[in-house]
């Protein structure tokens, strides 16, 4: 009997050539409205899909393929006497190849459809008709995206069927695509409605790239990006130069991009080692803030990840090859700075990211994993009151150290806890990240600082300290101001110590945890 091959689709790249091919090799074509003129176009035979049911495409396209003509000739069994003959009773003839790809939904929300249009881009001949054929895939091939035609033809020219395990690859590619399609339906509605997006969450990802390994070598790794792309994310950026970015690549860059965005009103360079900074400076120019995440922590920064939100020049390029840096990410390189950056470095990961919609940290959901589960949460974003910050201290900071307060508290955030970072006001000289107890974070970030000297510096905590301990050792070093969200039992401890060494400290009321 003569096979028959189902096209629906609404992406037509590369109908005309499957059609033609299966034309050729024997098969009967059928198609709906939309792509039939698109085979009518190419002079390519098919039958329109009411020559098949005998009923009319209605409902602007609602129905037109929902039949027990369509899906009786997908589902029924070929291996059973009984699916057979029922066939035959009702005139069903099978379909053997099924090529349908969905209404647009995604694009047409990119595209910023409105309401009434996302809803009439919910495919539902499409997936059911999917469905069928991929249950039926030991006897139905069904194909959902173009790159997939060439195999196909390919076996179908050679051995006049599919093999059982290349209909088996694209039933299960069926499932994935219809299940993040109905993902993305799923939270384009619940969005709709004013309901938190951690209880809501709808996993959409997809496949952005498989790295050549985990964290480890010994780690099988993949990369899944949203199914609603951020402008301003890793997985958005464009490398010009370098290997491929790995595993660990891939989740610095993000924490550097992370810390990046909240700093945009200035030229800022943010420079990231195993996710906590280790330097970020900001200045009036982009060479300059080079020079300040630079001179922060000259020792950290070789195989930094380092991202900077202006143009980078060729000023700017010149000092960063002078060190061996491990990726670069920037809205722009001038031509020369490119040229700079690539000469005898061509492993340098260079990308470009456009910063000009990112906006500071917003409460996006944020996924870990834990054995057998994923927990989901904001983003640590709330709005900073630096004007009711609260004084408890007899000494008040001075404007700058004010200034450079603000500045450490915004910083300290994307450190890890226990976080303690000492800065100034548009540079940071030390961190203290990721100790199992504050006076040892303390100490790491007032070593590094007592290095480059205590000009204006300030110290911030992400969370309140629990002793006093921790200010004694403040003192000694010679730090004057102190900012943190207090709220510990021996506040009244942690005061007097600092009343009796003379320093400023501020409340904020907020904590800032990074595990
Ligand atoms: O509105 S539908 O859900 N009703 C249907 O019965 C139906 N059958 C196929 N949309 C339906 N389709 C979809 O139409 C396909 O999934 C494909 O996206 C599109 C192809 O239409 P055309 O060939 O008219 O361009």
């Amino acid at each position: 009997m003569t096979k028959r091959a189902l096209i629906s689709v609404s992406d037509k790249t590369g109908i005309v050539a499957l059609a033609n091919n299966l034309v050729d090799l024997g098969w009967e074509i059928i198609s709906t409205g939309g792509t039939k003129a698109s085979l009518d176009e190419a002079g390519v035979k098919s039958l329109a899909i009411e020559e098949v049911t005998g009923f009319p495409e209605m409902m602007d396209g609602r129905v037109k393929t929902l039949h027990p003509l369509v899906h009786g000739g997908l589902l029924g069994r070929r291996d059973l006497e009984d699916h057979m003959s029922a066939m035959a009773e009702h005139g069903i003839q099978p379909i053997d190849l099924v090529v349908v790809n969905l209404y647009p939904f995604k694009e047409t929300l990119l595209a910023g459809g409105d309401y009434a249009e996302m809803v009439e881009k919910i495919d539902i001949g499409g997936p059911s008709m999917l469905r069928s054929a991929a249950k039926n895939h030991a006897s139905v091939t069904v194909l959902t995206d173009p790159d997939d035609y060439a195999l196909v033809l390919d076996e179908l020219s050679k051995n006049g069927e599919t093999s059982f395990e290349t209909r088996q690859k694209l039933a299960g590619k069926v499932f994935r695509h219809t299940a993040s399609y109905d993902a993305l339906i799923a939270s384009y509605l619940t969005e709709q409605l004013e309901v938190k997006e951690t209880e809501n969450l709808t996993l959409t990802y997809q496949l952005n790239q498989t790295m050549r390994y985990g964290e480890n070598n010994h780690q099988s790794a993949t990369f899944y990006e949203s199914a609603l792309p951020i402008s301003y994310s890793i997985a958005q950026a464009k490398q010009l130069n370098g290997k491929a970015l790995s595993f660990n690549n891939i989740r610095d860059a993000d924490a550097a991009i992370k810390i990046a965005r909240d700093f945009l009103e200035m030229p800022t360079v943010v420079a990231l080692k195993h996710m906590n900074p280790c330097g970020i400076g900001q200045a009036s120019t982009i060479g300059e803030a080079w020079d300040f995440a630079y001179e922060a922590d000259p020792v950290s920064i070789f195989g930094g990840i380092i991202v900077l939100n202006r143009e980078v020049d060729a000023e700017t390029a010149q000092k960063m090859h002078e060190i061996f840096l491990e990726i670069i990410i920037a809205p722009s390189y001038s031509p020369e700075a490119l040229e700079i950056l690539t000469t005898k470095k061509k492993n340098m990961r260079i990308l470009e990211l456009d910063f000009s919609e990112a906006e500071a940290s917003k409460k996006e959901a944020e996924v870990t994993g834990v054995l057998g589960g994923i927990l989901v949460q904001e983003q640590d974003v709330i709005e900073e009151e630096p004007d009711s910050w609260e004084i408890p201290t007899a000494k008040k900071p001075t404007a700058t150290e004010f200034e450079a307060l603000k500045f450490a508290w915004k910083a300290v955030k994307f450190v890890k806890s226990n976080g303690i970072i000492v800065t100034n006001d548009h540079q940071t000289l030390g961190v203290g990240p990721g100790q199992t107890n504050r006076v040892a974070s303390v100490k790491i970030a007032l070593e590094q600082a007592t290095e480059k000297g205590l000009d204006n510096a300030v110290l911030g905590s992400d969370a309140f300290f629990p002793f006093a301990d921790n200010i004694e050792v403040i003192a000694e070093a010679g730090v004057k101001a102190i900012v943190q969200p207090g709220g510990s039992v021996r506040d009244d401890e942690v005061i007097a110590a600092c009343d009796k060494h003379g320093i400023a400290m501020v409340f904020t009321g907020i904590r800032h945890f990074r595990h």
